[in-house]
């Protein structure tokens, strides 16, 4: 299995190397704006922990970014008035996982609007 880097894009945006347009934080875990948003609201939820993805997250900490990926749901559900919402996770790169810090995406959505590319 491939290893965590460090210097991953969110690694670096965790410890306040590169700036993002935070959400929501607690201990373990941290949501933000995605910089190129499917939709309107597009937010990202991370674990604080290094974990690259599904297959090395500990389950404690799956749990925890589980917890917070409701949280936010409820939040952003709420504050852009959606109808519904999808909730993405991508798993390497056959698996459509660009930066490799695991990350949830949390996507307003109405209906007949299609997520943009
Ligand atoms: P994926 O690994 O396929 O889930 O895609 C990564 C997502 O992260 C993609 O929607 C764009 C977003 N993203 C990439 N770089 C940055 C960044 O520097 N800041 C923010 N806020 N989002 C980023």
């Amino acid at each position: 299995m491939s290893s965590y880097d460090p210097n991953n894009i969110f690694a670096r945006i965790l410890r306040g190397e590169l700036p993002c347009e935070r959400v929501y934080e607690d201990e373990h875990t941290l949501a933000f704006m995605d910089i190129m948003p499917r939709a309107d609201g597009h937010v990202l939820v991370i674990p604080k922990v290094e974990a690259r993805n599904i297959f090395d997250i500990p389950a404690e900490d799956l749990g925890r970014l589980a917890i917070s990926v409701q949280k936010v749901a409820r939040a952003v559900k709420a504050g852009m008035d959606a109808e519904g919402l999808t909730i993405q996770q991508f798993n390497e790169s056959a698996g459509g996982q660009v930066v490799f810090h695991i990350h949830v995406h949390v996507l307003p959505r109405w209906k007949d609007v299609p997520l943009r590319p």
